[in-house]
């Protein structure tokens, strides 16, 4: 009898593909309604789990009998509840690494089109207002050599760095919960503490996992550190920001602009970030090019069919259910 497989997010066709070749896979279909309900039925005999952006803990997880693996399709496990997995000896596995360069071009792209007022900009030329030689509403802020501020220096908030240093010739500073000599030395890359990262950087990108330490981290004590010239990014996650504090703060002016991949509630339908034209908001796309999303699924499918076939997963985030 073939081991079942539950997908729970849209997969790539290939890799779909290649489950139902291998396995009885069962899809989630949020169009046959509550989305819970029907996990707690397909859990109930499911071998494996493959998909992502979607929480699971025990409240859609609790039948689950004969679970091995949920295998995520990203690289943040922020929405899975891992103290309850451990506890049903569940593996948990992500897809690193092969996003990395994707996301961090995201970042920048944010960090230029916000300090550009690209998108702003575009519509309004559009919109035949281009009559005359541009003036100070159309001014934005330089990069080259600016100073870099990267709140969370991993994989990805390295990559953004050395677009940075070496695309920018611009001065990077970063805030860790240590130091990262090893990614920091080649940047010349300055750890600081946060305040004096805020109060110093003309950019600030949020690259930090969420956890309970990142956790609204950005508030408006940080925002009122920034400088009113500033540009902040976040393609970390929502829950990093206090929302309310940075749409008071955009509202006010405080800092330049702000760009935006990640929210506290998505997908965002309406929000009072949409009225403001000093704020870039991007669907979190981070890592959404055809390429990248092909390398995710095809790295979270090795990792499902190891756990599957008795091997532990390369990327397994509790190997020993700690
Ligand atoms: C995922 C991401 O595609 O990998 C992550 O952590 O945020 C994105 O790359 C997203 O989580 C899918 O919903």
């Amino acid at each position: 009898m073939k081991q079942k497989v539950v997908v729970f997010s849209q997969l790539d066709q290939d890799i779909l593909q290649r489950l139902q070749q291998q396995y009885h896979v069962v899809m989630i279909n949020p169009k046959l309604g509550d989305i819970n309900a029907q996990l707690l039925e397909q859990v109930k005999d499911a071998d494996a789990m493959i998909g992502a952006g979607r929480l699971l803990n025990a409240s859609n997880l609790a039948t689950a009998q004969q679970l091995k693996i949920i295998s995520s399709v990203s690289v943040g496990y922020d929405n899975y509840d891992m103290a309850y997995l451990n506890q049903k000896k569940i593996w948990l596995s992500n897809t690193p690494h092969v996003l990395t360069e994707t996301t961090a071009d995201l970042a920048f792209s944010l960090m230029l089109s916000a300090a550009r007022k690209v998108p702003v900009l575009d519509q309004w030329t559009k919109q035949g207002n281009w009559q005359r030689t541009v003036g100070m509403m159309q001014f934005g802020q330089d990069i080259f050599s600016k100073n870099l501020g990267i709140i969370g220096l991993g994989n990805i908030g390295a990559a953004i760095a050395r677009r940075g240093f070496y695309g920018f010739n611009m001065n990077i500073l970063y805030h860790n919960r240590r130091e990262k000599l090893e990614l920091a030395q080649p940047l010349n890359a300055r750890y600081c503490a946060l305040d004096e990262l805020l109060q110093q950087s003309d950019f600030v990108v949020l690259a930090v996992d969420l956890n309970a330490e990142s956790k609204a981290l950005m508030g408006q004590h940080e925002f009122d550190q920034m400088q009113s010239h500033a540009v902040f990014v976040n393609i970390a996650r929502g829950s990093v920001v206090d929302e309310q504090a940075l749409i008071a703060t955009l509202k006010a002016g405080k800092i330049f602009a702000a760009g935006l991949d990640v929210y506290a509630k998505e997908p965002l339908q309406e929000s009072e970030l949409f009225a403001l034209e000093n704020v870039v908001t991007l669907p979190h796309v981070g890592s959404a090019t055809a390429e990248t999303r092909k390398k995710m699924a095809e790295l979270a499918y090795r990792n499902l069919v190891d756990a599957l076939e008795g091997r532990t997963p390369a990327y397994v985030l509790n190997p020993s259910f700690s």
